[in-house]
C-alpha cells in the first residue's frame, strides 16, 4: 500500500509549499560533444528515430530539456574529433558533423528545449598563437558568431554560449563576447562562465567587475566530484549570493547502467547543496567505439550503428523522473528540499502558471523502507496526486518508470531503498516502449571506396580521433577518397592525441584479417601515413594497436603502440599539476619498433599498404611486397 495508515510515531513530514518559491528551475540536459554522438548519426531506421524519441520526445523517455553541444573544432576532444564550420577565415560550412542535424532532431520532437553550445577546441587560426595556444583573442570571437550564424540559418535559437570547455576563462575575453553578441543581434543568448572547476571563476568575477557583468550563469563542472558516487554537490555562498543562475554545466562521465544510482544523486543535490538550477550530463548518448576513452557513459549507449542495436538503461529514468515532470520556467519549492532521516534526498518544484507541482525524491543510499508524510499548502493543488518509481536496485525493465497510483496530501508513503520518485499532479507522462535489435558484430570482408558518400562528408562509421577525413575526389586517379584536411595545429583542448587518426571497425570481432588501404602523400616529403590494425583502444596521445608507418622521406617502420595502465583518472582539479585544461597524462606512451626499413616511397604517388594478422603473426606489406614479417601478440583483436 502507498499509504499506509499512521502509526504511534509521527511520520517525518514534508510541506509542499507554494508560496515558499525558491530559484528557477533552468533544466535538465545532456551533452554531445567529444564525438560522443558519432556513431548515432549512421544508425538505421527505425532505430535511430526510437533512439531520438527516447532522448527527446516529451512523455517517452528521458524527455531532456537542455541539449549541449561541441562547436567542433577538428581536434580530439575525448572520444574523437568533431569538425569546424570555419577552418580558415574563408571557409564557411554550415553543414558539417552532426551537431547541427542532432540540435534540428531535438528541437522536431521537442520545440522547448533549450540549446547550449561550448568549443573544447578550435582551428588554430582562431588561437593565440602561443606554444599552448588559447582561444582568448578577437579572431575567436567571430569565429563564434560565425557559428550562431550557422545555427541561425538551421532555424536554431542557441540559448547559452560558453567560452571554453575547462579552459578556465579570460574575463576581458567574455565581455567582449557579450559586447559582440549585443552587436550581432544575438543579445539574448546568455554568456555562461567558465565550464571550469572548484569555483574559481568567482575569484576573477570579483577582480573583474565588467567580466561580472558580462557572465549570465556560472557554469561550473562535476560539483559533484569526479567519477564517484556523487554524494554532496556543494557551492560556495560567494557563488549563491551573485545573485545569478548557477549551473552544473557538466557533469556524468558514467556509464548507463551503473551510474544511474549516482545521477539520480546528482539531479537533486546540486540544488539542495548548491542552489544550482540546471545539471547538465556528459554525455547525451555513448556512440563511440568502446576502444575510446569512458566506454558506456551516457544517458544511452548506441555504438553499432551496423546492427542496429542500442541500450535504452535505468539512467534514461533517473532523468525521465525529473523532465517529464517539470518545465524549465519552473520554480523550485524551498519548503521541500533536503534530506531524507532514513537515506536519500528531495526536491519540490512548481509550474508558476498553473497550481501544478512535483515532488522528486531518491532513496539510493536508505537501507530500510522509510516512511513520509506530505501534506501541500500556498495554493498548489491539494487534490490526489500521482507517484511514480523506479527501482535503481533491478536490472528488471518492468520495475522503470511505473505508475504507482494516486496518494492525497496527508498521505504517509512508503519510500522503498534504491528508488526514484516522482510525486506529481501534472500528466502527460509516458515509457516508449521500442526494443533494441539484437547485438551483432560487423561482418568481413568490410570495405569503403566511399562512391556513395558526399563530398565532404564523413563516411559511415569512420570515426576521426583528431584532425577531419572528408571525403573527396581522388587526385592521380578516379573515384572518391577520404582526405586528412587538416593542415594547421589547432587550438587543441587538453592535448590527449595531436595527429590526425581514423578508425572504423569492430573491436571484439576482428581478430585475424587483412587491412589494406591505398594512400598518398600530399607534402613536401615531410609527411607520413600510416595504417593501423587490431586497435583495442585508445588513451592520451595512444592509438593502442600495430602501426605501419609510411614516411614521405623513404623511412618505414612497423610499430606496436600499448596504452601504459588503465587509471581514467586524468588529472584532478585539486591536483596543483593539473592547470585545468593543460591536463595531459603524465603516463608514457609505450612504442616498440617490431622491424624498419627504407624504401622508395615519396609524395604524390598512390601506395598500397597492407597488414595482416593472424594469431600471433604480423606480416606488414608496401605496394604487394613484404616488408616484414614479425611475432607479437600484445593486440589479439580490434
Ligand atoms: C570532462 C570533459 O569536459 C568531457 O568532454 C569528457 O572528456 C569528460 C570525461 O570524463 O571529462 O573533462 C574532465 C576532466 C577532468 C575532470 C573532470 C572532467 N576532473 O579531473 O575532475
Amino acid at each position: 500500500a502507498l499509504a499506509a495508515p499512521a502509526r504511534a510515531a509521527a511520520p517525518p513530514q514534508v510541506t509542499i509549499d507554494g508560496a515558499a518559491s525558491g530559484r528557477v528551475f533552468d533544466g535538465v540536459g545532456a551533452l554531445s560533444a567529444g564525438a560522443s554522438s558519432r556513431l548515432l548519426v549512421d544508425y538505421p531506421e527505425p532505430q535511430r528515430s526510437r533512439i531520438l524519441d527516447y532522448l527527446f520526445k516529451p512523455g517517452y523517455g528521458a524527455a531532456l530539456q537542455i541539449l549541449k553541444v561541441e562547436i567542433g573544432g577538428d581536434t580530439n576532444s575525448t572520444d574523437g574529433a568533431e569538425p569546424s564550420h570555419m577552418r580558415t577565415p574563408s571557409d564557411l560550412n554550415c553543414d558539417r558533423g552532426y551537431e547541427w542535424w542532432l540540435m534540428e532532431q531535438a528541437k522536431a520532437r521537442n520545440p522547448g528545449i533549450k540549446l547550449s553550445a561550448l568549443q573544447w577546441g578550435a582551428p588554430g587560426w582562431t588561437g593565440s598563437g602561443d606554444a599552448r595556444p588559447t582561444v582568448w583573442t578577437d579572431r575567436n570571437i567571430d569565429y563564434l558568431i560565425s557559428w550562431l550564424g550557422c545555427a541561425a540559418r538551421h532555424h536554431l535559437r542557441i540559448d547559452y554560449l560558453g567560452g571554453w570547455n575547462e579552459g578556465y576563462s579570460d574575463g576581458d575575453w567574455f565581455v567582449r563576447l557579450h559586447q559582440a553578441l549585443r552587436e550581432h543581434g544575438y543579445g539574448d543568448v546568455k554568456v555562461v562562465a567558465d565550464d571550469s572547476f572548484n569555483w574559481d571563476v568567482l575569484q576573477p568575477m570579483a577582480a573583474n567587475p565588467a567580466f561580472a557583468a558580462a557572465v549570465d550563469v556560472v557554469g561550473q563542472h562535476y560539483v559533484c566530484g569526479y567519477l564517484s558516487d556523487y554524494l554532496q554537490c556543494p557551492s560556495p555562498a560567494a557563488a549563491q549570493a551573485l545573485g545569478k543562475p548557477l549551473h552544473a554545466s557538466e557533469q556524468g562521465s558514467l556509464p548507463y547502467d551503473s551510474g544511474a544510482a549516482p545521477l539520480a544523486r546528482a539531479l537533486s543535490r546540486p540544488y539542495i547543496d548548491g542552489a544550482m538550477t540546471s545539471t547538465i550530463n556528459w554525455s547525451l548518448i555513448a556512440s563511440w567505439y568502446d576502444t575510446m576513452p569512458f566506454q558506456a557513459s551516457g544517458l544511452m549507449g548506441a555504438n553499432e550503428p551496423w546492427s542496429g542495436a542500442y541500450v535504452a538503461g535505468p539512467s534514461l529514468w533517473a532523468v525521465a523522473h525529473t523532465t517529464q515532470f517539470t518545465r524549465p520556467g519552473w520554480r523550485y519549492v524551498d519548503s521541500a528540499k533536503g534530506y531524507l532521516d532514513g537515506g536519500g534526498s528531495y526536491v519540490a518544484l512548481r509550474s508558476p502558471d498553473s497550481r501544478d507541482y512535483s515532488l522528486i525524491a531518491e532513496t539510493i543510499d536508505a537501507t530500510a523502507p522509510q516512511r513520509l508524510r506530505f501534506t501541500v499548502t500556498g495554493g498548489l493543488a491539494d487534490g490526489p496526486a500521482t507517484l511514480w518509481s523506479t527501482d535503481l536496485s533491478s536490472g528488471d525493465s518492468r520495475r522503470w518508470f511505473v505508475r504507482e497510483g494516486t496518494v492525497r496530501p496527508g498521505d504517509t508513503l512508503t519510500l522503498a531503498p534504491g528508488h526514484v520518485y516522482t510525486l506529481t499532479t501534472t500528466r502527460g507522462q509516458g515509457k516508449g516502449r521500442a526494443v533494441s535489435p539484437p547485438a551483432a558484430p560487423l561482418r568481413l570482408p568490410y570495405r569503403d571506396g566511399f562512391d556513395s558518400s558526399a563530398v565532404g562528408s564523413s563516411p559511415r562509421y569512420v570515426s576521426d580521433l583528431d584532425g577531419a577525413f572528408e571525403v573527396a575526389r581522388c587526385d592521380g586517379r578516379p573515384g572518391r577518397c577520404l582526405r586528412q584536411v587538416i593542415g594547421e595545429q589547432p587550438v587543441w583542448w587538453n592535448g590527449w592525441l595531436r595527429r590526425p587518426v581514423t578508425i572504423v571497425g569492430d573491436l571484439r570481432s576482428w581478430r585475424d584479417y587483412e587491412a589494406g588501404v591505398d594512400a598518398r602523400l600530399d607534402g613536401d616529403g615531410d609527411g607520413w601515413v600510416e595504417l593501423l590494425g587490431r586497435v583495442d583502444g585508445q588513451w592520451a596521445d595512444a592509438v593502442s594497436g600495430i602501426h605501419l608507418r609510411v614516411s614521405g622521406d623513404g623511412d618505414w617502420q612497423l610499430y606496436d603502440e600499448n596504452l601504459q595502465g588503465q587509471d581514467s583518472t586524468l588529472c584532478v582539479p585539486s591536483d596543483p599539476a593539473c592547470a585545468g585544461v593543460q591536463a595531459q597524462s603524465r603516463r608514457p606512451v609505450q612504442r616498440r619498433t617490431l622491424a624498419a626499413g627504407r624504401t622508395t616511397v615519396g609524395e604524390g604517388t598512390w601506395h598500397r599498404l597492407r597488414l595482416r594478422f593472424s594469431g600471433d603473426e604480423v606480416t606488414a606489406s608496401l605496394d604487394g611486397r613484404r616488408l616484414a614479417r614479425v611475432v607479437s601478440s600484445t593486440h589479439v583483436s580490434g
